[in-house]
């Protein structure tokens, strides 16, 4: 039977080395560590990411940096180097606790001059204390004696992308642990590992603590006895100057902190952490086991990404799991994966939420670049939230030539999707002081750009945005995209009426922002005369809305009649070939009218699921697609399309449905499936100031329960489908 708290792997194949190394991240909101083995293995990307630690690189401005890494062991055996890559593998289990985040692989090896070891290991980065990360090795000799040398190390050259980010400082011994030193090239973030062994429990053993440039080790020579197992463990710690003054002596000093053979209390805590995060977070889900695991693989992924401590970063697009997008954050957070915070843990999504008003200054420098005015925030955002979109990458079909890449210029819907995801959590929370401190302000900025970024047509009488890209990617430098031009127009209405919610709130924060900002009455009238004045494509005779201005001229094609296929319509049709069809990359009528749902009747969304849906590139398109597409279905009573683009998302990173798993999990398809299961079966919904329920459950589902929070209060909901009750 499936263990539904577990991803497991019983059959090791090579090829799928990284979409494992990917699904078996472990992390605790501070860091992430890819699921490589404890031992060196061929072609593996062995990472830790840090929150925040970002460095400069050439082409992509920013990336995230590969910490020293803490998890690899050298294990020699009588002298024979422990590596699946050699000998006999006789038994192989890996699992990856989702209750725990505890990483198992129990193994039986056959050396190549056939010494029989059972090996068995495990490791996890602390939720109690997140710069903490322990690991454990037990070894048995099953048909031999001799020697078992253990040599693990602080290596400053892990560095898989080869970037070159850090610089050495300093490296030592102090007692029995072992410390390394280092600065990122650029930002000049110091950080500091220590590290401590223990064999059997006992610090005293017969050890080397060899002091190798730039890689600080120790090593534990034992004994090994044919039958008896020997214990190794390892403690290991990260601090960084963004958390403290001094990351070297705190990182030693929680070291010496821990008591003898400290090994079970420490995994006792790190289980009550998570227990806590489970209980107001799963998502139950009786009648389909691979939709129930899909989901808490999801919510896993987010929860070990989510800061809780830090209020200056944010999620990337691929979490802290992989290389993909170089750790910068899109609108993916806002949209997709916030919701699951807003939902069930606000104080995170006040974290996530804050990084956007630091950044504010980065938002405005780019409005101010652009010749606008206020606060536009980058499509693109890292360390400091400037602008980090690549212009030019290498063209994957053709690595010696580059391809333009314009969503940094042109794809400007994310200050109205910012905006959007600050309303969602103050009518969820109930957080005034948040929006009066911090919302306000990024809220009316936004506006302010908006403002200045409308062109005025005096043939239409209404404001224009020309040269944008919508959601759906595959057709740039459009105009009026319908979902920027809608979204805009709630702006400016959303940011009038929150201005005037300001006064009367608190009439002297909003006299302080308005002079801080330059917004008097006048600026409030023109937003208002404004937005009424933005296009807003209304819906032609056949109930369509159009996409984007002259998107209905462009060659008319299904995603169908490229079926069957293993790649994206773009990769088939090219770029140009792409944008010259109708062919989207990823629902965008559809999306505006999941976030706007009350500005359009059930007749429209119908007319416009029907006429999009199959002109969507749901399979190989982008990965945002399918948990959006399957909350619409589900809307329209489409409840088999609603199951099938459910289990795409679910899909997504557990099976590799795209094959690019190893780049990192796809956050957004994460936090799209929580929404999928919550807004779409679950169908909850909140109207002005109440929420409800309107459940549409897949037939096969028995039960789907779930919690949230609302107004500070949790909130159950428990849904059994007809049958069970009779
Ligand atoms: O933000 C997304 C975008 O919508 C589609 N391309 C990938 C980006 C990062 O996930």
């Amino acid at each position: 039977m499936t263990d539904l708290w577990k991803i497991t792997e019983t059959i090791f194949d090579p090829k799928r080395l990284p979409h494992y190394e990917t699904a078996l991240t472990q992390g605790n909101g501070y860091l992430g560590t890819r699921g490589t083995f404890d031992e060196y293995y061929p072609g593996e990307q062995r990472t830790t990411f840090v929150h925040g630690v970002f460095d400069d690189v050439p082409v992509v401005f920013t990336h995230l940096v590969n910490f020293p890494d803490w998890t690899q062991l050298d294990i020699s055996l009588v002298g024979e180097r422990f590596s699946l890559a050699e000998g006999k593998l006789l038994d192989y289990h890996r699992e990856l606790d989702l209750r725990s985040a505890l990483l198992t692989r129990k193994v039986r090896w056959e050396s190549p001059l056939g010494r029989v070891s059972k090996l068995e290991f495990f490791r996890y980065p602390s939720l109690a204390d997140p710069h903490l990360m322990s690991q454990m090795v037990l070894i048995t000799p099953e048909n031999y004696e001799g020697e078992i040398l253990i040599t693990s190390r602080l290596d400053a050259g892990t560095d898989t992308m080869r970037y070159q980010q850090w610089q050495w400082l300093e490296q030592g011994v102090a007692g029995d642990t072992i410390y390394l030193r280092m600065q990122t090239k650029t930002t000049k973030i110091e950080a500091a590992l220590a590290q401590k062994m223990l064999v059997n429990g006992s610090p005293d053993f017969k050890k080397d603590l060899p002091n190798i440039t730039k890689m600080p080790s120790v090593s534990a020579a034992v004994l090994g006895q044919k039958g008896e197992q020997i214990r190794f463990e390892y403690f290991t710690t990260i601090y960084t100057s963004r958390d403290c003054d001094n990351p070297k002596d705190q990182a030693l000093q929680c070291l010496a902190g821990l008591q003898n053979d400290p090994g079970e209390g420490l995994f006792e805590a790190n289980q009550q952490a998570w227990q806590k995060e489970w209980e107001r977070c799963d998502i139950l889900v009786e009648g389909d086991d691979e939709a129930q695991l899909a989901l808490r693989f999801s919510i896993y992924h987010l929860l070990i990404a989510a800061p809780r401590h830090d209020e200056r970063v944010n999620i990337g697009a691929k979490t802290l799991s992989g290389y993909g997008y170089h750790g910068h954050a899109f609108w993916d957070t806002e949209i997709f994966m916030l919701p699951f915070f807003t939902f069930t843990r606000p104080e995170i999504a006040k974290n996530l939420l804050s990084y956007r008003y630091h950044n504010l200054p980065g938002a405005r420098e780019k409005a101010l670049e652009g010749g606008f005015q206020g606060a536009q925030f980058p499509w693109e955002s890292a360390g400091d939230g400037r602008e980090v979109t690549p212009t030019w990458v290498p063209d994957p079909a053709d690595r010696k030539s580059l391809i333009r890449i314009w969503t940094g210029d042109i794809e400007i819907h994310i200050s109205s999707d910012i905006a959007f995801a600050l309303v969602q959590y103050w009518r969820l929370s109930g957080d005034d002081d948040f929006m009066v401190q911090r919302g306000a302000e990024v809220i009316l900025d936004s506006a302010k750009f908006w403002a200045s970024r409308l062109e005025w047509n005096p043939q239409t009488r209404q404001y224009h945005l020309s040269d944008v890209i919508g959601p759906d990617e595959y057709h740039d430098h459009v105009d009026d995209n319908a979902y920027t031009n809608y979204l805009t127009r709630w702006h400016l209405h959303t940011a009038v009426a929150l201005a005037e919610w300001l006064k009367s709130h608190d009439a002297q924060a909003a006299s302080h922002l308005f002079a801080q900002l330059s917004i008097n009455e006048q600026t409030l009238s023109n937003w208002l005369t404004m937005a009424d004045q933005v296009f807003c494509p209304l819906e032609n005779q056949e109930g369509l809305i159009e996409q984007f201005a002259g998107y209905f001229e462009r060659t008319n094609g299904l995603a169908a009649d490229f079926d069957p296929r293993t790649e994206s319509i773009q990769a088939i049709l090219g770029i140009e070939g792409a944008n010259a069809s109708q062919i989207l990359k990823q629902p965008d009528i559809m999306m505006l009218m999941y976030m706007l749902p009350e500005l359009f009747d059930q007749e429209t969304i119908q007319a416009n699921y029907d006429y999009y849906t199959p002109r969507t590139d749901l399979t190989f398109g982008s990965s945002l697609g399918p948990s959006i597409q399957a909350i619409m279905a589900t809307r329209l009573g489409s409840q088999a399309d609603a199951y099938e683009n459910f289990m795409r998302a679910a899909r997504a990173d557990i099976e590799d449905v795209r094959g690019n798993a190893g780049d990192g999990i796809h956050g957004a398809s994460a936090g799209g499936l929580w929404q999928a299961a919550v807004f779409g079966f679950g169908g909850l919904r909140i109207d002005q100031d109440r929420w409800h329920i309107e459940p549409h459950l897949p037939a096969h589902w028995q039960r789907l329960r779930f919690k949230f929070m609302w107004r500070g209060q949790e909130q159950l909901v428990d849904i059994r489908s007809q049958e069970k009750k009779s």
